[in-house]
């Protein structure tokens, strides 16, 4: 392996780099650890215990004991005055008396365990050591462990320092499902999107279509496809360079966004071609949405690096309830169609499925198919 520059020659030292603030990450791992080395450096805060007693005594042997251990210590005399400072800021850990004046640590402990808005608390109960009943029903209540008066320190430290162990743990899992859900939210959304125009992808927008449908019929509502294709778009490619292109389809793509609706969605169904989908609109309305789209373009100037240019696009508009669409693929078809005669009869305009003149068409190009060879 080629040294790095300003790696160190003696071996113990690239360690230390390590640990330091150069984080020089490849020679970190000494047998195959996955955090480097600094992580074990970095110094953990003080944990908050709250020590919730109605004996001030209690609280101050207590106190007195775990300062000593390094944790900083707050202090509560009732149930009522622990659950206020544990709202007002979480401790990592409570060491809660049961037999306490105004709401008794049972109480306290039911409340904290139930509120899910909370984070995870160790609670840690004290009961008085001829009292299973309290600690089995304690237990039952959901307390991560108990510890029976007199209370024996070795014994109570060790519990504290085992559930803050737990505490870390179950903190790091939190983060860590934090992260691998805002990770798939992130691939969720880029699975959804055209990577150069930013709509959404066919395979979205077929889902939708699919959700739309159901709708529309459940509800029988109208639903409409708009199918847009840009006219001779080969020849910005071909003329103006493929990146010129690219400029087109994304400034296109934003004309059709700013023309739709909230509720529409507006995608990329392949190359020059975008499909509307326009839920609650009738034929009538969606080819008055779509020659509104076609001026838009028409009248739009095209804008990149070397140059401006126009272009025109062409339309094919279908919409359900109709006779001759019965599933959501015929009703793509009849907008493919209208496209399709769109283009056959001079580019630059919006044929609507079923239409004099898209029948008429339709009709002598399947006269033509059946001319025999
Ligand atoms: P028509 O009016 O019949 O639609 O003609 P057209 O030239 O627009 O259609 P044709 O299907 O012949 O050509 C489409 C072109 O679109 C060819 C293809 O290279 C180009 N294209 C497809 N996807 C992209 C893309 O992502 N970027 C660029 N720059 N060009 C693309
Ligand atoms: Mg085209
Ligand atoms: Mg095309």
């Amino acid at each position: 392996m080629a040294a790095e520059p300003g790696a160190s020659h003696i071996p113990w030292m690239d360690q230390v780099s390590v640990a330091g603030s150069t984080g020089n990450q490849h020679h970190a791992e000494p047998s195959g650890h996955a955090a480097p080395l600094r992580d074990h450096v970095v110094r953990e805060p003080p944990r908050r215990i709250l020590v919730a007693d109605d004996h001030p005594d209690n609280i101050q042997l207590l106190r007195a004991r775990l300062e000593a251990r390094g944790y900083i210590i707050e202090s509560a005399v009732d149930g009522e005055d622990a659950l206020e400072r544990i709202y007002e800021s979480p401790p990592d850990l409570i060491l809660l008396d049961v037999m306490m004046p105004k709401v008794d640590g049972m109480e306290v402990l039911r409340r904290l365990k139930a509120d899910r808005t909370l984070p995870f608390i160790p609670i840690i109960l004290q009961t008085a050591l001829d009292s299973s009943e309290h600690m089995i029903q304690g237990l039952d209540a959901g307390a991560d462990d108990y510890i029976a008066k007199p209370i024996n320190f070795r014994e109570l430290e060790a519990r504290v320092k085992s559930l803050l162990r737990i505490k870390a743990l179950q903190m790091d899992l939190a983060a860590r499902e934090r992260e691998l859900s805002e990770a798939n939210d992130r691939l969720l959304a880029v699975s959804r999107i055209d990577g150069l125009t930013g709509v959404d992808n066919r395979r979205y927008l077929e889902e939708r279509l699919h959700e739309m449908w159901g709708h529309a019929q459940r509800l029988h509502e109208p639903l409409a496809v708009v199918m847009c294709d840009i006219d001779h778009f080969k020849r910005v490619n071909d003329r103006y360079g493929h990146q010129a292109g690219d400029v087109v389809l994304k400034q296109f793509s934003q004309l059709l966004q700013d023309a739709a609706r909230e509720i529409d969605r507006v995608g990329r169904y392949g190359g020059e071609e975008f499909m509307l989908l326009l839920p609650g609109t009738v034929l009538d309305s969606a080819v008055t949405f779509a020659e509104r789209v076609r001026q838009d373009v028409e009248h739009h100037t095209f804008t990149f690096d070397d140059g401006e240019l126009r272009r025109t696009m062409s339309c094919g508009v279908a919409a359900w309830p109709h006779p001759r669409i019965s599933n959501q693929d015929a009703l793509i078809k009849a907008a493919d169609d209208a496209l399709y005669v769109a283009k056959e009869t001079g580019r630059n305009r919006v044929i609507r499925f079923d239409s004099t003149e898209f029948n008429e068409h339709t009709a002598s190009t399947e006269e033509d198919d059946e001319v025999p060879r």
